[in-house]
């Protein structure tokens, strides 16, 4: 596929829709075409899971909660992310399947091998081509979503624990697409290094770039 696949991924409250937001407008300036997406969420469906998953009158199991991520996942990938790859986007996503890792399997403690067979069947196997993780202390991030005043959606308002073995979760990443990024400095700073790991992968989609070689074809996976 000749696109490209960006994730953000971090605890809540880490800096992900900020740091998104200011990748996509660099990557346009760049005069790339991008699709932004959030997850759970992206198309109607899938912003009805979101709804559900986050409502606290709903107390969704963590069952429920894992199955109604993945259906929001697989109606992503197959009507919104799949599509924009093989049209030469670059995708830039608000979480993917680390998430799942996170809050299901370290943050809920439901069994890895299984949860992690799921996530594939609801990917088809794809991966992105730069995973960008905000390391941050729990206990910071909702302090951030604190000061700004939002209100705490069912997942946020869980006990402080789970929230700890999350952020511990994404900490402890590893893999050929994870890039870590200390979430701790400034807005900018961020930025700048999200863009440093950013601008390697899409290097030849830009137009007038020499160009590295692009990993066209690793997202991997079946449509
Ligand atoms: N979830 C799951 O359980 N399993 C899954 O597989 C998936 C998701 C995909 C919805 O996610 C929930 O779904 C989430 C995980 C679960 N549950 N929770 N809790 P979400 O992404 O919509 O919710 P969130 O993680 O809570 O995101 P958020 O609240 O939007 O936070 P954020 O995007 O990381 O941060 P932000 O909005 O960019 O910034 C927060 C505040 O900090 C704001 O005031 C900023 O101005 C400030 N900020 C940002 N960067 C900085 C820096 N560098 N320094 C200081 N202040 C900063």
């Amino acid at each position: 596929m000749p696109g490209a696949f960006l994730v953000v991924e971090g605890p809540d409250g880490a800096g992900k829709t900020t740091l998104v937001k200011r990748l996509a407008a660099r990557l346009r300036e760049a005069g790339l075409t991008v699709t932004e997406v959030r997850e759970p969420g992206g198309t109607p469906l899938a912003e009805m899971a979101r709804r559900a998953v986050l409502d606290p009158s709903l107390g969704a199991s963590p069952l429920a909660e894992l199955f109604l991520m993945l259906a929001a996942r697989a109606d992503l990938v197959t009507k919104v992310i799949r599509p924009a790859l093989a049209a030469g986007q670059v995708v830039l996503s608000d979480r993917f399947e680390l998430s799942t890792e996170a809050y299901q399997i370290a943050g809920r403690e439901l069994p890895r091998k299984p949860v992690l067979a799921a996530n594939r069947l609801a990917t088809g196997g794809l991966r992105p081509d730069v995973t960008l993780v905000l390391d941050l202390p729990a206990d910071v991030g909702l302090e951030r979503l604190a000061v700004s005043g939002r209100a705490h959606d069912r997942i946020e308002g869980a006990e402080r624990r789970l929230h700890d073995r999350v952020a511990r979760a994404f900490a402890a990443a590893e893999g050929p697409s994870v890039v870590h990024l200390d979430a701790t400095r400034s807005v900018e700073a961020v930025e700048q290094q999200a863009w440093d790991a950013v601008r390697r992968v899409v290097k030849e989609l830009i137009p007038g770039e020499p160009g590295l070689k692009h990993p066209s074809g690793t997202h991997g996976g079946t449509a």
